[in-house]
């Protein structure tokens, strides 16, 4: 008997936490609707920062986008209220040496999957407010020019995490000396 009882008030429990998360859904494509014609949308994946020393002043985000709709879209600027200024960035080959530039936003097609990932494409957090702790999340906030307004968490993994792809340090190191 009091098994049922709690079975229910869990079950109770469960709906109303469904209930609101689908009131929240339909308020979100409600809005959503208001500004995008096409059915489906932008996605973004995946958000992942890597964990930085205590001393370290400049970080950098990344992720996966997926545009499932029928027109080009792109990526215009991000923010964070972990970095006092955040930028797009790409790095581009100079001779033998990658180097990071800053860019002005980043294209992505119409159907079609673009990741920032390490010695690509990423979001460049610069004079972090707070250090860069594994297990710990920051908040980033993406314009987009057809999308609007994306707010996604990212993930911050340790350095053996196996996130080491490129070698960010190197590349972090011309940022100090702005
Ligand atoms: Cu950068």
């Amino acid at each position: 008997m009091r098994l049922t009882v709690l079975t229910a008030s869990v079950l109770a429990l469960t709906l109303g936490v469904v209930a609101a998360i689908s009131a929240e859904q339909q308020e979100m494509n409600h809005q959503h609707s208001a500004h995008v014609t096409e059915q489906t949308t932008l996605v973004v994946k995946s958000a992942w920062s890597r964990e930085l020393p205590p001393s370290a002043t400049v970080g950098a985000a990344f992720l996966s986008l997926s545009n499932h709709t029928d027109q080009a879209d792109r990526l215009l600027s991000a923010e964070s209220a972990i970095a006092e200024v955040t930028e797009l960035h790409a790095h581009e080959h100079e001779g033998d040496v990658m180097r990071m530039v800053k860019v002005d936003g980043i294209d992505i097609p119409a159907h079609s999957d673009l990741t920032l990932e390490p010695g690509g494409y990423h979001i460049m957090l610069i004079n972090l407010h707070k250090p860069l702790v594994a297990g710990q999340s920051l908040p980033l906030t993406l314009h987009f020019e057809h999308a609007g307004q994306v707010d996604v968490t990212v993930q911050i993994k340790s350095s053996d995490a196996g996130t080491s792809a490129a070698a960010p340090e190197m590349d972090h190191s011309q940022h100090n000396r702005h």
